[in-house]
């Protein structure tokens, strides 16, 4: 064991650079090419590994400092039986920065310059690595870039970088995209600039100094950073990138972004608390934090004000906070547990079940008058029949005449079922329940009322047992008691489709001679797109209406 300094290696032109992340502390085992810090110049940043494998006795370096080649980063209690000398090459790549401009540009240096020429943009000599991915295209098709204008970001797992224009012009071509991996020689797209003919780089030219971080074994300098520009006169154009994709990227060091991508994170969500709002793990951390217990709220709780704040979850602007007394007196409730049971699943059905909603008219002339002389009739046995008795009738035929709408989506399958059990929206004191009336298909008028009526009045006392509020195939809500025309009614599900009705009104209604007082019910049929299409709903509208103006049809 002895102890040894863990110095900066060559990081090629750079000459000083700042420590932006410390991503090891006093008392970790490291081993050898483990990142220890992430420094960053304003073209490129680089994790630094270390070259000796470990116990961290001291670290001689904080946020902040401006560290060069032979800096001293850490001490180490070396593991190895000799260990090397601290400025030996580390086994990993270490960052080493591409020489400004190559020799070879001398030649050149009193040409003059050639008029406006189609050049290809070749990525350099980005040292050891290969198929490096290209996370960012700062450039479009005819923007007019400077020389050492960035062109791209690429991005290993250890270091990203910029690649910058060696030459001025217009862009005229762009041959990769967000994602492409490219290396040294790819060709990056056509630039028509000014450029000289005979050589790679002009030295009158500005030469692209110190641009990329082109991360480089340090026994193996790079030994030319310039974007070799070549004349041509191929020119395979590129569609020019979308604007989205030329979105600047957050800013944040190669393993940050690893790990967002491991954990599925958008970067571009995240605020980014360091210094120029950079990204660090704790953010990373914040961030993941928030999500997770914005759907939590979604899923447990399902007040309306809770379920907003899923709007993180969702990729959606916090919901507003609004000092309400500000503007005059308010008084403060909180939600009752049946509101917030029902609000949660609400919510979540109104998000995840593409709704649709088809409107008509059944003409409930005859029906009306036949329920009023039933209950004339029935008024010693105390059941008093509605409309909703007969739209349960109504729609288990409805049902057996399309099963789509009394089934179930489960994965990639339907379930079809073969039992008629109908929900009934039920408004009581504590907010809205739905009792459910078994085996609908086998029981008449009469009983379904009386069953209703008992069900009505458990769920206004809270008495409603949770097997009197499961198993439905498909729910009625009606507001007919109350008024309105139409609305859309939330799918209950997993049920696939839910009737709205409203107060029916006597219409003047067309026979084909003249108009004719008729007693019109409005029905809203919502129905889940994945399940249904409006074809079949509409259909199913108009099986009901029928059913509706001549009930004998329910025998048929
Ligand atoms: N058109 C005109 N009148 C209607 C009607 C309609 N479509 N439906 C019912 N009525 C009449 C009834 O005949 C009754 O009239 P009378 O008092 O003259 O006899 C009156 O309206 C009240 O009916 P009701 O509401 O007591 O009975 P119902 O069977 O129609 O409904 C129930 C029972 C429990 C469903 C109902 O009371 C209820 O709670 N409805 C609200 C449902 C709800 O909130 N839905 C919205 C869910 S989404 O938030």
């Amino acid at each position: 064991m002895s102890i040894v300094e863990v110095k900066v290696p060559d990081i090629g032109d750079f000459e000083s650079v700042s420590v932006i992340e410390l991503m090891v502390k006093v008392g970790d085992t490291i081993k050898v090419d483990q990142s220890l810090i992430t420094v960053e110049s304003d073209k490129a940043s680089m994790e630094i590994p270390s070259s000796h494998a470990g116990v961290i006795k001291e670290l001689k370096v904080k946020l902040g400092d401006k560290v060069k080649e032979g800096v001293v980063l850490a001490m180490v209690e070396s593991s190895e039986a000799s260990a090397s000398a601290p400025s030996a090459a580390p086994a990993a790549p270490a960052p080493s920065a591409p020489a400004p401009v190559a020799a070879s540009s001398n030649a050149a240096a009193t040409s003059a310059p050639a008029a406006a020429s189609s050049l290809e943009l070749l990525v350099p000599d980005i040292g050891d690595f290969k198929d490096v991915a290209v996370i960012e295209v700062m450039v479009k098709v005819g923007d007019s870039v400077k020389a050492e204008q960035s062109l791209i970001t690429v991005e290993s797992d250890k270091a990203s970088m910029e690649i910058p224009s060696s030459h001025a012009g217009v862009i005229e071509s762009l041959r990769v995209k967000v994602g492409d991996k490219v290396n040294r020689g790819d060709l990056l797209g056509m630039i028509k600039g000014v450029a000289q003919a005979s050589a790679p780089v002009s030295a009158g030219a500005p030469a692209p100094s110190a641009v990329a971080s082109a991360p480089a074994p340090s026994t193996a300098p790079v030994s030319q950073a310039s974007l070799p520009v070549q004349p041509s006169s191929a020119s395979a154009h590129q569609p020019a990138q979308s604007a989205s994709s030329l979105a600047k990227v957050p800013h944040a060091s190669p393993s940050i972004r690893k790990l967002a991508r491991e954990f599925g994170i958008p970067l571009e969500r995240v605020t980014g608390t360091g210094p120029k709002g950079r990204i660090g793990v704790e953010d990373l951390h914040t961030y993941s934090k928030s999500v997770m217990s914005a759907q939590a709220n979604a899923s447990h709780a399902g007040s309306s004000s809770q379920g907003a704040d899923s709007g993180a979850a969702l990729g959606l602007l916090p919901w507003p906070k609004v000092d309400f007394a500000k503007f005059g007196e308010v008084e403060r409730k909180a939600l009752g547990r049946i509101k917030k049971i029902s609000g949660a699943n609400l919510h979540r059905n109104w998000v995840m079940i593409p709704h649709v909603t088809n409107h008509d008219d059944a003409d409930i002339t005859e029906l009306e008058a036949f329920r009023v002389q039933t209950n004339k009739e029935n008024e010693k046995a105390g059941v008093k029949v509605t409309m909703l008795a007969f739209l349960i009738k109504a729609c288990v035929s409805a049902l057996k005449a399309f099963p789509e709408f009394n089934s179930s989506l489960d994965g990639e399958e339907l379930v079809y079922k073969k039992y008629f059990h109908i929900g009934f929206a039920a408004d009581t004191p504590n907010g809205l329940m739905v009792p459910v009336i078994k085996d609908a298909d086998q029981k008449g008028i009469l009983q379904i009322s009386k069953e209703m009526g008992e069900l009505a009045k458990k769920a206004r006392e809270g008495k409603l047992s949770p097997a009197e509020m499961t198993g439905a195939c498909f729910t009625i809500s009606s507001l007919g008691g109350i008024g309105g025309r139409y609305f859309t009614p939330i799918i209950n599900a997993p049920e696939v489709a839910i009737l709205g009705v409203c107060k029916s009104q006597t219409e003047p209604v067309w026979d084909g001679k003249q108009f004719v007082p008729r007693l019109m019910l409005p029905l809203s049929l919502s129905w889940d797109h994945r399940v249904i299409d409006g074809a079949m709903a509409a259909r199913f509208n108009a099986h009901l209406a029928a059913i509706l103006a001549d009930f004998r049809r329910v025998l048929l």
